[in-house]
């Protein structure tokens, strides 16, 4: 535990922005633009290629003042640096905290404990660099010797999400001879329905788990085994069909694959902080060395923004305290992340655990119960998707829902006018949310009076526009870490350890307990509260029948 910290609630600066709100909470975004024609222009910032467009926010010069402030105040700088130096910002875990390592250069060096973490970091890159280059060339075989295409993913949560993610958003540069499947579910249908149509001989498993003992991830690592070895009978097989991803030794070897063929990585890269370590070795091999690199790069190009930009132009800085904003002030309860680019389908879902499990606390650094809101909920689709369903509700609901738009200044599929449909879409929903439609427009349109308030859009609906030339790995690593980077000033705003996830042993814990409740052959005695017990009751009834 830290020594105490000065509460949030008691800091001038927060203070100071609690009676600001009281001035502005009611000012439209009409308004402020109104009396401010340069607006549009001057509320940016623009770093490494990404382009943040935050003038539709309700804030003045006066909010992002003491915004500042507070984060000053809340030591930001200071925190910034104690992460990238490797303290043990983690304290529930004593951990250091440094994904940021994962992706810097050669020439750096960072030392966690006396020891420095960079050289390690660039032998595993080496190390997937070699192997990825074996599966690509077809010069590494499968146990009957034919060559390997299809490339299975098994990991859960962090070692599940980014791989997914980083697949999906860099397709374009994917070696299309390969195919590539992500089992996480522990529901049997995941993995059934991954390799239905596969064949053994061709398939390589990679086995991604941090801990190598996740009731999911083993659970269907050993299913695999056994659905390969159906095919290809003799035990030796697993060591061409079976690589891991861990910092388990131990285990890994225990389930039979050779550490030869293991990847490893640290204590200091949490789960889903973890897409650019040798968890990311599937994204290695669909894109190649060079593409994987090119990410890693575009990281640490967000990373030295972050640490070396002042608060007024830091992206991160502003996207997250904009946050703050919302969450706490306005009481808004969740974000919307909506990238138009189909390539970024998953990136929501890869958004939400980098939030939600980052700053899901109700516990400050220094033991106490905030008093305040913490992490917002993420979710979001593709657009314009999102635009024939739920969308509505961001208009005309009784519900503030500030919003990300993310598009690009050019199509990796240029098709006839799509692209400028789609980016039109962009801005167009942008500003209907931000200025809507008057009930005088919505008349002088013709419209009957009892239909005019259906129709009319009140406006003052917030977003943020983040814009970049195009999909690129470069670019999907600058745009990770400036939501990494944003969910980390958020924490340290809330004094809240960003980096733990106690939140989720609970339920893990008691399904163990559970288990055996469910497939003893005897009626067991069970000590839940009720409803637990009836409808453990229930299902083992109707399983028998
Ligand atoms: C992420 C979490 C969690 C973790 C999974 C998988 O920050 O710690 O999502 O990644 O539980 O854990 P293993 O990699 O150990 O299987």
């Amino acid at each position: 535990m830290t020594t105490s910290i000065t509460p949030l609630k008691q800091l001038a600066a927060w203070k100071a922005l609690e009676a600001h709100f009281a001035t502005i909470s009611n000012t439209p975004l009409r308004q402020l633009f109104a009396e401010d024609p340069t607006r549009g222009e001057r509320l940016n910032s623009e770093a490494v290629g990404i382009f943040l467009d935050y003038s539709k926010h309700r804030i003045t010069d006066e909010t992002l003042k003491l915004f500042f402030q507070l984060a000053e105040e809340s030591g930001l700088s200071a925190k910034i640096e104690a992460m990238f130096r490797g303290d043990k910002i983690n304290i529930t875990e004593n951990r250091a905290v440094l994904h940021t390592a994962l992706r810097a250069p050669r020439s750096a060096s960072i030392l966690v404990d006396g020891a420095d973490v960079v050289p390690p970091v660039h032998e595993v890159l080496d190390k997937m660099a070699k192997f990825a280059d074996s599966i690509r060339s077809g010069s590494w075989t499968g146990y009957t010797g034919k060559p390997i295409r299809n490339i299975v993913n098994i990991g859960i949560g962090g070692s599940d999400l980014g791989p997914v993610m980083a697949y999906e958003a860099l397709r374009h540069y994917s070696i299309r001879e390969l195919n590539f499947r992500f089992v996480s579910n522990v529901d049997g249908t995941d993995f059934a329905e991954a390799v239905h149509d596969l064949d053994a001989e061709e398939t390589l498993f990679i086995i991604s788990s941090k801990t190598f003992t996740t009731l999911e991830t083993m659970t269907n690592a050993h299913s695999a085994r056994v659905w390969a070895l159906a095919k290809l009978k003799e035990h030796a097989a697993v060591a061409k069909h079976f690589v891991a991803v861990s910092t388990n030794a131990a285990e890994v070897s225990k389930f039979g694959i050779d550490t030869a063929n293991m990847f490893g990585f640290w204590d200091w890269v949490g789960g889903r902080y973890s897409m650019d370590s040798a968890i990311g070795l599937s994204t290695m091999v669909a894109v190649g060395p060079d593409g994987f690199r090119e990410l890693l790069a575009g990281f640490h190009e967000m990373d030295e923004h972050f640490r070396t930009t002042p608060f007024e132009k830091n992206l991160p800085v502003l996207m997250g305290l904009l946050t703050v904003w919302y969450n706490n002030f306005f009481d808004a309860q969740t974000v919307a992340v909506l990238p138009y680019d189909q390539y970024l389908k998953r990136f929501p879902a890869y958004l939400q655990q980098l939030n939600m499990e980052s700053n899901g606390k109700h516990v400050t650094l220094d033991g106490r119960t905030t008093d305040y809101q913490t992490g917002p909920i993420i979710w979001g689709e593709p657009g314009t998707n999102g635009q024939h369903s739920f969308y509505q509700l961001i208009h005309q609901g009784t519900k503030l829902i500030p919003c990300d738009f993310i598009g690009f200044y050019k199509s990796l599929n240029p098709l006839g006018h799509h692209h400028n449909f789609l980016m039109s879409n962009v801005f167009a929903q942008a500003e209907a949310l931000a200025f809507g439609k008057t009930a005088e427009q919505v008349h002088a349109e013709g419209t009957a009076d009892w239909l005019v308030p259906h129709r009319t859009f009140e406006g003052n609906r917030p977003s943020s526009v983040i814009l970049a030339e195009k999909m690129t790995p470069a670019t999907l690593g600058k745009l990770v870490a400036l939501y990494e980077h944003s969910v980390f000033v958020q924490g340290t705003i809330w004094q809240i350890d960003s980096f733990d996830q106690w939140g989720v042993e609970l339920g893990k814990v008691l399904a163990q307990r559970i288990i055996p409740e469910l497939e003893s052959a005897e009626e067991p005695v069970l000590k839940h509260d009720s409803s637990t017990n009836a409808l453990i009751k229930r299902y083992r009834e109707h399983k028998r029948k």
